[in-house]
C-alpha cells in the first residue's frame, strides 16, 4: 500500500456550556455533555507523514521541534491511530496554530480535531465521524466539536447508551449573525493545564458533584435557546456555566484562579456595556482570556472599548466558522 501524507484544517471552538472534570480518566472521557461555538479565523493546519525510516514519532509545532511532553501526548494519539490501522510505522507530525499555543484559546481542541483527520487519512483509513469523534476525545475532551461548525454539542451517550461521546450540529455557522470578541489578556501557555485543572477539581472541590448534577439543565436550556434563536436567553447561560466552572476550580485545593487583573477589568466593563443596552455576553475558558459573545453589529463597538483595558493586549474578532477540512 503506498502511504500518501495528509493534511487537514481544524478550527478552535469555544464552549458555551463547558465541560470540566473527566469521567474516565483512561479513556478521556469527559464526565458532561457541553455546547461550543466553532470559530472560522482561529484555525490548525496538520500534515501527518508516515514514514519506514523513522524510529519514533516526530512533532513539529509552527516549525519548531516540539518538547518532550506534547510529544508524549501526540505520540500516544499516533499509537491510537496504529492501533486502528494495523500499520507499524511512525509518522512526522507538522502543525501550524494562527492563533498562541495553550493559552485559553483551545489550541487543543483544533490541533487533536485535525491531527485525528490527517493522521488517519495518513494511515489510508476513511473513517466514518462518529469513530473519528471518539478518536479526537481520546487526544482532548473539546476536540470532537471541533469536527463540525456552527453550534455543536457533544453528548456524553452514544446511540447505545453506552458511556461514550456523540457530536451534533445544533445550528450551522451562517444561522446567527453573532460574533465572539476575544479580548487577549496573556498569550502565555497556562502554568496548569486543563486535564491536572479537571482531575484536581473532581477530587477536591466541595462543589463539583452540583456543577454536575445541574449540568444537564443547561444543556437543554442552550439548546433551546439557540433553537428559538433567543440571544440573550443564550447568553444569560454561557455566562452562568462559565462562572460554575470557574467557582469549581476557584473552591480545588490548591485554588485554580484563570484570571489575571485585565480579566476582571474586562468582566466588569462587559456588565457596564449590558447596563448600556449592549447584548454582551462573556465566558473565560483555563486562561485569562475573555471572550464576549454578541450579535455582529455590536462587535465593533465592544471591540473598541475591551481594546483600551489597561493589560489587554489584543482584541480579536471572530464569527462562526465551519467543521474539519482535509487539504490537497
Ligand atoms: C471546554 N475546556 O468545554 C472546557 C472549558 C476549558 C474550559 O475543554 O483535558 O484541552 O485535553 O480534554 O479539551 C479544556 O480543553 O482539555 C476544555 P483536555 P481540553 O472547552
Amino acid at each position: 500500500m503506498e502511504l500518501k501524507p495528509a493534511t487537514a484544517r481544524a478550527r478552535a471552538n469555544i464552549a458555551l456550556v463547558k465541560y470540566w472534570g473527566k469521567a474516565d480518566a483512561g479513556s478521556n472521557l469527559p464526565a458532561s455533555g457541553s455546547i461550543s461555538l466553532t470559530l472560522d479565523g482561529l484555525q490548525t493546519i496538520t500534515r501527518v507523514a508516515f514514514d519506514p525510516d523513522l524510529d519514533r514519532d516526530e512533532l513539529f509545532l509552527d516549525g519548531v521541534e516540539a518538547a518532550d511532553v506534547p510529544r508524549a501526548r501526540a505520540g500516544r494519539f499516533m499509537g491510537l491511530v496504529r492501533k486502528m490501522s494495523a500499520l507499524d510505522l511512525f509518522a512526522r507530525i507538522e502543525s501550524h496554530n494562527s492563533f498562541p499555543t495553550a493559552a485559553g484559546l483551545a489550541s487543543s481542541a483544533s490541533g487533536f480535531a485535525a491531527l485525528a483527520c490527517a493522521a488517519t487519512r495518513a494511515a489510508g483509513l476513511n473513517l466514518p465521524e462518529p469513530v473519528l469523534a471518539r478518536l479526537a476525545q481520546r487526544g482532548s475532551g473539546s476536540a470532537p466539536r471541533s469536527l463540525l461548525g456552527g453550534f455543536v454539542e457533544l453528548h456524553l451517550n452514544g446511540p447505545d447508551d453506552e458511556p461514550n461521546c456523540r457530536i451534533e450540529q445544533l445550528a450551522p455557522a451562517e444561522k446567527w449573525q453573532v460574533r465572539l470578541v476575544i479580548a487577549v489578556c496573556e498569550s502565555m501557555p497556562k502554568k496548569v493545564g486543563s486535564s491536572e485543572g479537571m482531575e484536581r477539581s473532581r477530587t477536591t472541590s466541595p462543589f463539583y458533584a452540583s456543577w454536575l448534577r445541574t449540568h444537564a439543565d443547561d444543556l437543554q436550556a442552550a439548546r433551546r435557546a439557540i433553537a428559538k434563536e433567543d440571544f440573550s436567553r443564550l447568553g444569560e447561560i454561557v455566562e452562568s456555566s462559565c462562572f460554575k466552572m470557574h467557582s469549581v476550580a476557584l473552591s480545588s485545593k490548591p485554588a485554580l484562579l484563570y484570571w489575571n487583573p485585565a480579566s476582571v477589568a474586562v468582566m466588569h466593563r462587559v456588565w457596564t456595556l449590558r447596563e448600556e443596552g449592549l447584548s454582551a455576553y462573556l465566558t473565560i475558558d483555563a486562561g485569562p482570556n475573555v471572550k464576549v459573545l454578541c450579535p455582529d453589529k455590536q462587535a465593533a463597538k465592544i471591540g473598541s472599548a475591551l481594546e483600551c483595558i489597561e493589560g489587554v493586549k489584543r482584541v480579536i474578532v471572530e464569527h462562526p466558522g465551519p467543521g474539519v477540512e482535509y487539504l490537497p
